[in-house]
């Protein structure tokens, strides 16, 4: 049976890739549809899955020539035995993207044998989840911040997302207005408690800033952590912002759009683990970086919960929903979450002070 390219034909995706420097032209691609953003295919030749084919999606990216220099300078120091390499195939123009008529595409190598996981129930992949992000920190600690831009301003300041929140609630429909009133009246009742928790005065790293669990490919076979993927939002950032994301898709082992609250967990076990997983590289960090781990659990998903319901009350204009309420379910869901953090954060700092002694 002929795939479901989305809004794409064959014949298209074959041109499109004719743009590139692709020894292998007879293809097949494979939508891959988890991500919210861009549209992405696996492309696979005589059954084997080779590259990563994506189209950049530029009215959330507006300096794609930017976004890709980061990507490009982060993979030149993203080098280790332990650290699975994405090559980005050139362009025949020699850039490490195309512009199309239809919209700006790049190509990455597939890395063998690889897998993601949504969500898990397992110690050892939880550990293995903070043992890479560690390992992408060690290479990126000495990355030079003037030279990435941010290809999204402010993608993780609350400040900004109260602001956009506040302006889609002025100007939503009666409709949504009246559907989304509890996670309305949430977001207003926690902005006043939680916005302390954001700190500023933190070192500024090179993060990935989106480090959700399916953002990590696996080995299949050796069930190790390889590398991390989805690198468009590679650019300044607090560690916090990066131990947060990965620990809202971890220690819950429901997915982000849950209906059924009581399946949103906060496991420890699996925090412990992944905690034990920072540490193998957690030398590079400070005391004060380490003691805002906790705020950063609590603050990512509720951060998210907000765009998310912000874009629900804007009639989803900025995520790809697969039906019309998704929107609110995440937000409903990643505040459920956050509520199940905050009754966790006197644990967490137990154990991130016993897990991580700072080494400067
Ligand atoms: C978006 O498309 P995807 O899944 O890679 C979003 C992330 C969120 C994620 C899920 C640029 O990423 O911040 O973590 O949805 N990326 C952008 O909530 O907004
Ligand atoms: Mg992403």
């Amino acid at each position: 049976m002929a795939e479901n390219l989305g809004h794409y034909s064959l014949k298209e995706l074959h041109e499109i890739l004719k743009e590139f420097k692709v020894a292998e032209q007879n293809c097949i691609f494979k939508p891959l549809t988890a991500g919210y953003i861009n549209d992405t295919f696996l492309v696979s030749h005589d059954e084997h899955p080779s590259y990563i084919l994506q189209r950049i999606n530029h009215n959330i990216f507006e300096d794609i020539e930017g976004l890709m220099t980061n990507i490009d300078r982060a993979l030149k120091g993203l080098k280790a035995v332990d650290y699975k390499q994405i090559k980005l195939i050139p362009a025949n123009s020699g850039k490490t993207y195309a512009s199309l008529p239809s919209g700006y595409w790049r190509i990455m190598t597939f890395i063998s044998d690889s897998t993601t996981h949504n969500t898990t129930i397992a110690p050892d992949i939880a550990f293995e989840a903070g043992r890479i992000i560690g390992k992408f920190h060690v290479l990126l600690n000495d990355a030079k911040l003037n030279q990435f831009v941010d290809t999204i301003p402010k993608f993780h300041d609350l400040e900004l997302r109260k602001m956009q929140f506040l302006a889609a609630k002025a100007k939503t429909s009666k409709e949504r207005r009246g559907a989304a009133k509890n996670a309305i009246a949430f977001t207003l009742k926690m902005l006043a408690k939680l916005e302390s928790l954001a700190q500023t005065d933190l070192p500024v790293r090179i993060c990935h800033n989106d480090t959700k669990l399916n953002n990590i490919l696996f080995s299949k076979s050796t069930k190790k952590a390889l590398c991390l993927i989805d690198l468009d939002t590679i650019m300044k950032g607090y560690f916090y912002y990066d131990v947060g994301d990965a620990v809202r898709t971890i220690v819950n082992t429901a997915p982000e759009d849950e209906q059924d609250h009581s399946k949103i967990t906060f496991q420890k076990k699996l925090f412990e683990t992944f905690i034990e997983g920072i540490a193998m590289h957690g030398a590079f960090l400070s005391k004060e970086e380490i003691m805002a781990l906790p705020s950063g659990v609590i603050l990512m998903p509720f951060l998210h919960g907000i765009r998310a319901l912000t874009d629900y009350l804007n009639n989803n204009i900025y995520y790809k929903v697969s039906y019309e309420n998704q929107n609110l379910d995440r937000c409903l869901s990643l505040f459920d979450f956050t509520k199940k953090a905050l009754e966790n954060l006197d644990y967490m700092k137990k154990i991130v002070e016993s897990s991580l002694p700072p080494l400067k």
